[in-house]
């Protein structure tokens, strides 16, 4: 497949965000992530999107470590066609395979989604809302996002800003899919405090924990009636596996980024679905061009959850591609195209490029 691989280009972007994303790790006023292109010798091109943030704050991987491994290890191993003996390091790893395996898709006329075995045209879509300084801030959102449409509003919480808010939104929106994410804030001592969500309908608690309390959330959960959705914590199918079996999660959230790429999340969604575990995509704020991936994600059997995958005039005044927009019954249409089904509109992806580099082979 990357046998005629003959050069990888490296973007970084910089997308203004309709409003700054605000979450318990910290707040995004703009979008920053790293495009990587593929050239193969007939000039066919493929595209991946790093989904990494400016900081190491939602996991271990940032831009500036992303784009030094993509350049001086990554891209130059895919090049002369070895395997880069790289640990960790997921979401650059799955920019790559993403962008080697678009230029293939490309080539044979197979979109992503039939590649990866999706089974429907269009994917039910939610939305992830930020923490608000103010709750008079946050319910004309959640009004206007389920007005659109949305078929599941998340709510960011962290300590201080959680039951009361959500119990606020609960009751302005009675009937409402409401779920919140804590993005690791909590302890498993905050279980207590945690349980008052228990009378508010989630669909789920999503990483009420940090990333490496397996036990702690299986604990937890034992606790709530509330379902926990597990995000940072599912790095890989053996951890997915060993979550479902300790009773950690009931509810698994799957991103490509996170979990290394095409192969381990659909890996991921076989095992949640054999064991009647349902997942949902995920999101990191991508541009058209992972968001275009994750559409086909969750165009697979288990997805049965609606996802992160939001119209992208809900996160940009411009997007880098074609716009995605959602029905009013909440639904996006899967990509159809070969690979991605979609690519960088050339003048917008010049005026939000900050950095660009090639890499050759030899
Ligand atoms: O935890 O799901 C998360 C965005 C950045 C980092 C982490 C998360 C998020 C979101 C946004 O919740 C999801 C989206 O792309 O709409
Ligand atoms: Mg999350």
């Amino acid at each position: 497949m990357t046998a005629d691989l003959e050069a990888v280009d490296l973007i970084r972007v910089r997308l203004p965000l309709v409003r700054p994303f605000r979450t318990s790790f910290g707040t995004m006023a703009e979008k920053e992530a790293i495009l990587v292109r593929a050239v193969d010798a007939d000039g066919a091109e493929g595209w991946g999107e790093c989904v990494a943030g400016a900081e190491p704050s939602y996991s271990e991987e940032w831009n500036d470590a992303a784009w030094l491994l993509l350049r001086d290890v990554l891209a130059p191993a895919a090049l002369a066609g070895r395997d880069p003996g790289v640990r960790g390091n997921p979401m650059a790893r799955s920019a790559l395979d993403l962008a080697l395996l678009d230029v293939d898709l490309r080539r044979r006329g197979v979109s992503l989604a039939a590649h990866l075995g999706g089974t429907r045209e269009r994917v039910s879509c939610g939305v992830s809302l930020g923490i608000e300084e103010r709750i008079e801030d946050l319910l004309p959102q959640v009004e206007s996002r389920l007005a659109e449409g949305y078929r599941r509003v998340k709510l960011k919480i962290e300590p201080g800003r959680d039951v009361e808010v959500v119990r606020e939104v609960r009751e302005a929106f009675p009937d409402a899919s409401l779920s919140a994410d804590a993005n690791a804030a909590y302890l498993p001592a905050d279980a207590g405090h945690l349980a008052g969500l228990d009378h508010l309908g989630l669909a789920y608690l999503e990483q009420p924990l940090p990333a490496d309390h397996l036990l702690g959330h299986a604990d937890l959960q034992e606790r709530l009636t509330t379902p926990v959705c597990l995000d940072e914590t599912i790095t890989s199918a053996t951890v997915a596996a060993e979550a479902i079996r300790l009773g950690a999660c009931r509810v698994i959230n799957i991103k490509m980024g996170r979990v290394g790429g095409p192969g381990p999340a659909k890996a991921i969604h076989d095992l949640a679905r054999a064991q009647g575990i349902p997942v949902w995509c995920g999101g990191m704020l991508e541009t058209g061009i992972g968001r275009a991936a994750n559409l086909a994600l969750a165009s697979l059997p288990g997805f049965t959850l609606p996802g992160d995958t939001s119209a992208s005039a809900r996160y940009f005044p411009f997007d880098l591609t074609e716009p995605f927009v959602m029905d009013p019954d909440g639904t996006i249409a899967v990509p159809s195209g070969p690979g991605l089904g979609v690519a960088p509109i050339p003048d917008i992806l010049e005026r939000a490029s900050v950095e660009r580099t090639t890499v050759r082979a030899g």
